[in-house]
């Protein structure tokens, strides 16, 4: 099935067509409503996308082209635990896991929410008795550092939040994530610890994946050097859903927090994966982050099509992707603390919607994820900006603008939102060969030189941004962001008729990675391998110390 062929989908095409040059500065020049027409709330979130290339009638046949795959179906489908990640024939459920209404959530006629509110419990128990100083150190030393060995979805997630909430953490508490296999991650790392006060959370939902196990076991090394096998109980704990193996590494099970094959890696911040925000927030905070998380989840599942927010986002996706040909999306959040936004956006879009496999395991014929990718404002202004002022790709970009800070310098935080619309402006607005013109008269050129430097100086605009404003980075509003993002993935997964939930596409990698270290390990002869990676194995035993 592909979407090509439903009506909507060419009704678009053509649409495309009659609208491509639309004038977004002639749009706000004769509609003074375009702001009201085109934004949405959800509790404190303001979503504007006035600032995109789009008329009413583009919306309409945007949210046509939902409802003929169904989408409403699908978004129940997801929430009411149907296994929808057919290919790993599981359920995808990280909307339970901040299910703070508590209503049953069902699989394999099972309700998970009772086991998913005795792990919470469990969490907040353990939060309580290392935050109050009944969990000691071997040495009678109260913890002072998490340090979180995960990658991927164990990893990105949790050190995002971390740092976003930083204004939230517990006195005296520091957190520290390490991921890479590169022994550089966890030796800088282990600089500044203690073994005394350092309790390491090992996250790793199939507690096989090579990087987190040789970190796990090279910090316990570490701490071994100066205690015992038996303290390592009161400094190891694990998150997984492997028991046997958290076992076999010498983790204690009772210091084990359960998550579930039906939480994706990429989702699975809302389960104890979250263990280290917890840990550093506090449970209080994290709990506040699931209930930002749910306001979006019953936004997304109760909210008409057109007035849903991470539907609108998900089709001006589609827009930007399969009719303008957009190659990437730009994140650009305007808050420092969410310097890592971007790239947990990136696992969670990119891993999800990297497919060119449909649902029936037919390629498709048609583009799929972009690459998603951003840092914070405004450092980009001073980089890559250019290129999506001037640079001849459509660049859709997302700005997420807080109107306050939880630093106290209040002009440092105007200067930053003025920046942030700013480009918002200028990316729709451009700068026309006659205003440019007018520019430069006034600043005394004329003639040749005047011209040969117009050009230079135009701006094309009509390039398109949503706005997200929020009153203050929360755990709430973090919440709901992410769970924004989550859901607008999922509508774009359910157009494009791929699997958003498996990620077979990390396999390949792995596999051939455990083939080349016996290779690299031994001076044997190498087994067989293209000449290129023959050579370079060659030359790296040569080279190796
Ligand atoms: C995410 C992916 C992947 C995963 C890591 C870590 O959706 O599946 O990023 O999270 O490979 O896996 P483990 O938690 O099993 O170590």
């Amino acid at each position: 099935m592909t979407p090509l062929n439903i009506a909507e989908w060419q009704s678009l095409d053509r649409h495309y067509s009659d609208t491509k040059d639309l004038s977004m500065r002639e749009e706000f020049a004769f509609d003074s409503d375009r702001f009201e027409r085109f934004s949405l709330r959800s509790g404190d979130l303001l979503l504007d996308y006035s600032k995109n290339r789009i008329t009413q009638d583009t919306i309409q046949k945007l949210v046509a082209l939902a409802e003929a795959v169904d989408l409403q179906q699908w978004i129940e489908r997801m929430f009411s635990g149907e296994q929808i990640n057919h290919t790993e024939q599981r359920a995808v459920l990280h909307t339970a896991l901040r299910n703070r209404s508590n209503t049953p959530v069902m699989v394999n006629g099972q309700n998970v929410m009772p086991r998913v509110n005795m792990v919470l419990d469990k969490m907040t128990a353990f939060c309580e008795k290392v935050h109050s100083g009944q969990w000691l150190g071997f040495s009678g030393k109260k913890v002072t550092d998490i340090i979180n060995i995960g990658i991927g979805g164990s990893d990105l997630g949790p050190a995002m939040i971390c740092d976003a909430l930083k204004p939230y953490a517990i006195d005296g508490m520091r957190v520290h994530f390490v991921s890479n296999v590169d022994g550089t991650d966890l030796s800088t790392t282990l600089q500044s610890l203690n073994p005394e006060t350092s309790l390491f959370v090992v996250a790793s939902k199939t507690f096989t994946t090579q990087e987190t196990i040789t970190n796990a076991q090279s910090a316990r090394n570490w701490f071994l050097k100066t205690a015992t096998q038996a303290d390592v109980a009161k400094h190891f704990v694990a998150v997984s859903t492997n028991a046997k193996e958290v076992a076999r590494f010498g983790i204690d099970t009772a210091n084990m927090f359960e998550i579930w094959d039906w939480v994706g890696g990429r989702y699975s911040l809302w389960s104890a994966i979250g263990l280290p925000i917890a840990l550093y927030v506090g449970m209080e905070n994290f709990m506040r982050l699931l209930d930002g998380g749910h306001e979006m989840d019953k936004h997304f599942r109760n909210q008409p099509l057109a007035e849903n927010m991470p539907v609108i986002m998900g089709l001006l996706g589609i827009w930007y992707i399969n009719f303008f040909d957009a190659q990437t999306h730009a994140i650009v959040p305007y808050d420092h603390s969410l310097a890592r936004f971007p790239s947990h956006m990136q696992q969670l879009d990119m891993e999800s919607n990297g497919k060119f496999i449909n649902r029936q395991g037919a390629r498709v014929s048609y583009k799929t994820g972009p690459v998603i990718w951003g840092t914070p404002g405004t450092n980009g202004q001073h980089a890559y900006f250019q290129l999506i002022h001037q640079g001849t790709q459509l660049i859709p970009v997302d700005f997420l603008l807080p109107v306050n800070s939880h630093y106290p310098e209040c002009e440092h935080q105007s200067i930053l939102l003025a920046n942030g619309l700013a480009q918002a402006e200028a990316l729709m607005k451009g700068k026309t060969a006659e205003e440019v013109r007018e520019e430069l008269i006034k600043a005394g050129y004329e003639g040749l030189e005047l011209d040969e430097l117009l050009p230079h100086k135009v701006f094309p605009g009509n390039r398109p941004s949503n706005v997200l404003l929020f009153p203050k980075l929360t755990p709430e509003i973090l919440g709901q962001l992410i769970a924004l993002y989550e859901h607008k993935i999922f509508v774009q997964g359910v157009i494009w008729n791929i699997n958003s939930f498996d990620q077979w596409g990390v396999e390949l990698g792995k596999q051939l990675a455990k083939a080349i270290l016996p290779d690299l390990k031994s001076n044997a002869e190498i087994s067989a391998h293209d000449s290129s990676t023959t050579e370079l194995i060659r030359l790296i035993r040569n080279l190796r110390q």
